[in-house]
């Protein structure tokens, strides 16, 4: 990866001098609290054939201090000025969710590549309005971070599934839990922010729709935060039949762990998971190795991956990387954790219903 350190100067918000045109993807980062710096150090160091040359965050300190890891970056005021910003070919954004309708619209008004955290937006009506933006803008530029679809055992999972090894998909057991989560997580953000990453997993391994959901809540452990009910049980049911189960504990005290098992007509496959004894959800925890403590280690090859494929797919102008989840696809999530919320309060399983693909 080609940087240069000349170029590094915070305080510098004019565009850059474009008469020679780099040959690096120049990613405009927004947000940069703990994922989006996580970016912009995989951006800096590990990723071939971009750089980040724009940041922002709300907080000007905390952009300053990224900034000055990423050589030849600058900071700027706005997510606004991150887009428009004549040195900036694609943008990574990693703000919180209920900013993210607007931004990627902003991006797609720009014509401007966009690889957007997880979620799309908070409603599955604003989820739309991008797919819909999209679509009218006629070019393919979305693509959501739904970076499980880049880890190596998923990759191996759907293929399995994609050559016929395992038959017609009967049932998907996930597992998924957190040794902790910030201050502040809510049931919503168990269904929004958690559950999810199992919901795209649905897209991704199934490739058919959730028809139902019904949200189960057994009793919550003492570890919970005061409020939340945790862990929780998800019950997906699609349209051919397929029933997915979802068992989600944010509050372990112990480590990571996210664990998926097709069982298939003719067999079942599990990925997640390391041969030998295995223990987790207590002091000491062994999973193979040690019990990885959040999201950033267990999935930083395919954060990796993810964000490597992106910045290929910007270069050769196709935008969106083979597998990556689309504007679609956070749309399809949007609408399914929609009904997962509304299980919450009711009493059963509650309906899922799809607006139309555009074309
Ligand atoms: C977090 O936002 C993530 O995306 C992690 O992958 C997930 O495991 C965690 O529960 C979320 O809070």
């Amino acid at each position: 990866m080609t940087t240069d350190p000349s170029t590094h100067t915070a305080a510098q918000t004019g565009p850059a001098d474009l008469s020679a045109a780099p040959q690096d993807v120049r990613v405009g980062v927004i947000g940069v609290g703990r994922m989006g710096a996580d970016h912009v150090e995989r951006l800096s160091r590990r990723i071939k054939g971009a750089r980040v040359s724009v940041l922002s965050d709300y907080r000007r300190a905390t952009a300053e201090k990224v900034s000055a890891t990423a050589p030849g970056s600058r900071v700027v005021d706005t997510w606004q000025e991150v887009i428009a910003a004549a040195d900036v070919d694609a943008v990574l954004i990693a703000s919180p969710g209920q900013f993210h309708r607007e931004q990627v619209l902003a991006c797609l008004e720009a014509g401007k590549p966009v690889l957007c955290e997880k979620p799309l937006a908070m409603n599955p009506s604003d989820a739309y309005d991008v797919v819909r933006a999209e679509h009218e803008a006629g070019r393919a530029l979305v693509s959501l971070g739904f970076m499980r679809r880049f880890d190596a055992g998923y990759g191996q999972l759907k293929d399995a599934l994609e050559a016929g090894e395992l038959g017609t998909p009967l049932l998907l057991n996930c597992k998924h839990r957190n040794a902790s989560v910030l201050p502040g997580f809510t049931d919503t953000h168990m269904v929004y922010d958690s559950a999810v990453h199992e919901i795209d997993a649905i897209s991704f391994f199934l490739d058919e729709p959730v028809v139902s959901v019904q949200t189960v809540m057994p009793r919550s452990t003492e570890k919970a935060p005061e409020g939340l009910h945790d862990p929780l049980l998800f019950l997906f049911r699609t349209a051919s039949g397929t029933v997915v189960t979802d068992e989600l504990w944010v509050s372990t005290d112990a480590g990571y762990e996210v664990r998926t098992e097709l069982v298939g007509s003719k067999g079942a496959a599990t990925v997640g998971q390391e041969a030998g004894m295995v223990t987790t959800q207590q002091a000491g925890s062994r999973w193979g190795g040690a019990v990885p403590l959040d999201f950033r280690p267990r999935f930083l090859a395919a954060y990796d991956a993810e964000v490597q494929a992106w910045v290929a797919a910007v270069a050769d102008g196709s935008n969106i990387a083979p597998r990556s989840a689309t504007a679609w696809d956070g749309y399809v999530a949007a609408a399914v954790c929609e009904a997962a919320e509304q299980s919450l309060a009711a009493d059963g399983a509650v309906a899922v219903t799809l607006r139309d693909r555009p074309a």
